[in-house]
């Protein structure tokens, strides 16, 4: 029942590679690598220092690296990590240069003379992947470790890399094969009319399958929020003090500040991160009815980034007219998803007499029912006051967010459209199941379920599918 591994031939050569693997440019040390089965003898032949052959898997030796006339171009740290126990799971060598470019650049050049070939992007990892020292979701799992930006992003990657989302899916392949195989005895006895009871257990087990599955797809829109920053939207009506906000959330005077009303008219956008995430503070076009085309193409903007947020602050200016602000946002909330959070906050309130007169809880009965409104909150962005609220108030969301998800969220595009086939197959086979559909048919869309399941971790590959990962790496890694 296991899937047919696909056969088209993964093209890679056993020939040794080399590059830089420290950030373009010039530092106080540089690391070239150089990794694959003559990794040793080329690096040996331009080395002078204890000799490679005889030296131990992972230790670190003082020499010096020479040309062709025997010029010395640097003295170098040589660590030695040999198969299968190198990353790569080759004979794998990193030489720490002194950071000149031009020293990483001769030294590089020098070993590609004598029999290494420069790396391409990722191919250490490719290698890696090749060698089962990881699979696939671990590969794209150190991507995002080194492009990682936040504790929260970081947290994600490291799941991925160190291989926690991968065991998870191999326990879900396991309860697939064994589905399959529950369907297989079904088979061998249907003669002796042993069918329903069997079935029974076949659905339930399906169910639990299918449910598992889609909690992790849904885990996707958090997961991605929390790799590229939470997507919050300041919206309200021109003048509000949008922008001012959001300078203040930023730290920084990203936006023009005017009292002219519609004064943004583009997007505005920047991350910051607060206590460990990543948050995408989004500053929008004032929202009114307006025969501008340029100001009405900045709202459509701003209505589209409302669509794609995962919070909103419905900024209202306390010192204008309430009930007319109140009652555009509750007709723009109609084409908003219920599941936004969503926030009222009266802004200029150091500017108002007394209180804006309005309990949390009038302002959401004035809103729609369905938005989740859990909150009004006076600040005022010019001042700073109510901030403090404000921002604990988004990490509390953003928290809700992630346990939401449950511990493992998928962070990937590529492995939310493999659980989305997955499911989609499994549901198939269910309703299969519940039509009382003979058995071999069921198996066909199991299969197709380990097969998308497959793609995730790599145990199913195509060599398409393998270059448009590793050629987002970066070279030397
Ligand atoms: N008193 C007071 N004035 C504020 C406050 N916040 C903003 N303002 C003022 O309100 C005016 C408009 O502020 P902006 O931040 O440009 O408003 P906006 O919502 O971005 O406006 P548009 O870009 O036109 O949609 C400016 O003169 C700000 O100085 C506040 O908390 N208190
Ligand atoms: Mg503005």
């Amino acid at each position: 029942m296991e899937p047919q591994m696909n056969t088209s031939p993964i093209s890679f050569s056993k020939d040794t590679i080399v590059a830089v693997s420290t950030p373009p440019g010039t530092g106080g040390i540089a690391v070239v690598r150089i990794s694959g089965p003559e990794a040793l003898d080329i690096t040996g032949s331009v080395w002078r220092g204890r000799p490679f052959k005889g030296c131990d898997s992972h230790t670190a030796h003082l020499g010096k690296i020479v040309d062709e006339e025997g010029n010395t171009l640097d003295e170098v740290v040589a660590t030695l990590f040999l198969a299968p126990n190198s990353y790569t799971g080759d004979d794998t060598i990193e030489l720490a240069c002194h950071g000149s470019r031009w020293i990483q650049r001769e030294i590089v050049n020098l070993l590609i003379r004598s029999g290494a070939r420069s790396a391409g992007p990722g191919e250490f990892s490719q290698r890696a992947f090749i060698n089962g020292r990881i699979d696939l979701a671990q590969a794209e799992g150190i991507v995002d470790l080194i492009a990682s930006s936040s504790r929260a992003a970081h947290r994600l990657a490291l799941m991925q890399a160190n291989g926690q989302f991968s065991r998870r899916l191999e326990e879900l392949r396991n309860q697939l094969v064994e589905f399959a195989s529950l369907l297989e005895l079904e088979l061998d006895f249907s003669e002796e009319d042993v069918e329903f009871a069997d079935r029974h257990r076949l659905s339930e087990l399906a169910d639990r399958i299918i449910a598992e599955v889609d909690r992790l797809a849904s885990s996707y829109s958090a997961g991605k929020a929390f790799k590229e920053g939470i997507p919050v939207v300041i919206a309200g009506q021109p003048n509000a003090g949008k922008s001012t906000l959001l300078n203040l959330l930023l730290e920084e005077d990203k936006a023009i500040v005017s009292d002219i009303p519609g004064t943004t008219r583009d997007i505005i956008e920047d991350t910051r991160e607060i206590d460990g995430i990543l948050f995408r503070f989004v500053d929008t076009a004032g929202l009114r009815r307006t025969s501008d085309t340029v100001e009405q193409m900045g709202i459509d903007r701003a209505n589209d980034r409302l669509r794609r947020s995962a919070i909103i602050l419905w900024i209202v200016d306390a010192t204008a007219d309430i009930h007319s602000q109140l009652e555009y946002i509750k007709e723009k909330q109609e084409s908003i998803d219920s599941e936004i959070i969503q926030h009222l906050i009266f802004n200029k309130i150091d500017a108002c007499q007394s209180d804006t007169g309005i309990s949390p809880r009038q302002a959401e009965n004035m809103l729609s029912l369905k938005a989740k409104i859990p909150s009004k909150i006076n600040i005022s962005a010019k001042s700073g006051a109510g901030i403090e609220e404000l921002i604990s108030q988004l990490i509390s969301d953003a928290k809700s967010m992630q346990t939401d998800g449950g511990d493992i969220m998928i962070t990937n595009g590529r492995h939310y459209e493999a659980l989305i086939k997955g499911s989609t197959a499994l549901r198939r086979a269910r309703q299969l199941l519940a039509d009382n559909i003979s058995a071999d048919f069921i198996a066909q869309d199991v299969r197709e379920a380990l097969h998308h399941l497959g793609e995730i971790t790599g145990t199913i590959t195509t060599s398409t599918l393998l270059h448009s990962i590793f050629s987002r790496f970066c070279i030397g890694k």
